[in-house]
């Protein structure tokens, strides 16, 4: 008997089109899903240590429970371009010529605009190895539909291998000058009971975080972690971390912050974070090759309908990007898209029990 691998099943429609959820499943049970809407990563199933199985991800099992108006902003499990994070006022400049895109969240762009990535069908494509499933997922977006500049082809790659890790390749190309700074906004969380995130000891490999003004967008000027809630260079329990924002009185009530993060050396086995449930020892480690991370741990939107309670600290999500609004801050990197220079980067995630 041949195994099956790869399947595919229904998962609801949204705008009258079909929603499928792609399943890779490797040589020792651990399985990904991915849907053809928004690229969504909707599972990463390991075993619980107790026969059965739990789901490393915030997800649901229909559709609608991402696309319910109320949970939209929330981005669960979505690949998140052209570009993540803010632009202030929607304007950017390329080599001398400058470009205005609407607003999506007061003044300022967020997360590729209303009409991004994250709100895309992809064409899906499988690939089946002996150390390895993929998912290949492409669109080309246009200015017609996100209103930046250029046609952009962009190919996500899910890899699960057989040592239970998975890679998302994100890679690009352009008719024309444009932006290209996706992520992924997956949302973890390690335990397979109902706790928040509070007993989730995290680490990263990052000494300054970057400081926001009242609308999120960075002033430029780049923060010490050290002695502060954002030091987390050694094993940190979140909850410890984030009862001290709040005696702090962070009107966010906890993090939604970008740290500046050495982009990892796979080899040299230096993740950019990594992820922890004390109580079941669950432990993810986070490799990407850009200087940004943002720490997002859901502060206060509830969501029902996912498989976790709604509320408060039900997962974060650590997006691996470059830093945001780099058309103002030169020093935090480029992410600019010119035709004839693809670009591509990955973010990785080992798992370990
Ligand atoms: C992060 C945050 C935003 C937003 C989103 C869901 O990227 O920076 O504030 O709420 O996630």
């Amino acid at each position: 008997m041949v195994t099956v691998k790869i399947e595919h099943t229904s998962f609801g429609s949204y705008e009258d089109r079909a929603v499928v959820k792609y399943t890779l499943t490797n040589d020792n049970g651990v399985s990904i899903s991915v849907l053809n809407f928004a690229g969504i990563w909707q599972a990463y199933m390991v075993p619980d240590g107790r026969g059965g199985q739990v789901n490393l991800l915030l997800g649901a099992d229909n559709v609608a429970a991402y696309t319910t108006p109320n949970n939209v902003p929330l981005y669960v499990g979505r690949i998140v371009g052209r570009f993540g994070g803010r632009i202030a006022k929607g304007q950017f400049d390329i080599d001398g010529s400058s470009y205005q895109i609407p607003a999506n969240e007061g003044e300022n762009s967020l997360h590729g605009g209303a009409n991004g990535l994250s709100q895309q069908f992809y064409d899906v494509a499988t690939s089946q190895g002996q150390e390895q499933l993929q998912l290949i997922l492409t669109t080309t977006i246009g200015t017609a539909t996100d209103q930046l500049p250029g046609n952009e082809t962009v190919k996500i790659t899910y890899t699960l291998d057989n040592h239970n890790g998975v890679t998302i390749d994100f890679a690009g190309r352009a008719d024309a000058k444009t932006l290209f700074n996706p992520t992924t906004h997956a949302y973890w969380n390690l335990a397979s009971d109902s706790s928040t995130i509070q007993g989730h000891v995290l680490t990263l490999n990052s000494t300054y975080h970057l400081e926001l003004d009242d609308e999120k967008i960075p002033t430029g000027r780049k923060l010490l972690n050290k002695n502060t809630p954002f030091d987390f260079s050694r094993p940190t329990v979140l909850g410890t971390a984030l009862q001290e924002m709040q005696e702090q009185g962070v009107a966010e009530g906890g993090f939604d912050d970008i740290f500046v993060v050495l982009p990892s050396n796979r080899l040299a086995h230096e993740p950019v974070a990594t992820l922890m449930d004390a109580a079941s020892g669950r432990k993810i480690k986070m490799y990407s090759d850009r200087n940004g991370l943002v720490v997002y741990t859901a502060n206060g939107q509830h969501a029902d309908g996912f498989n976790r309670s709604a509320g408060q600290w039900f997962a974060m999500a650590l997006e691996g990007q470059t830093l945001p609004d780099t058309p103002h801050h030169p020093q935090f990197g480029d992410i600019s898209l010119r035709p004839g220079y693809p670009q591509h980067y990955q973010i990785h995630y080992d798992y370990f029990a």
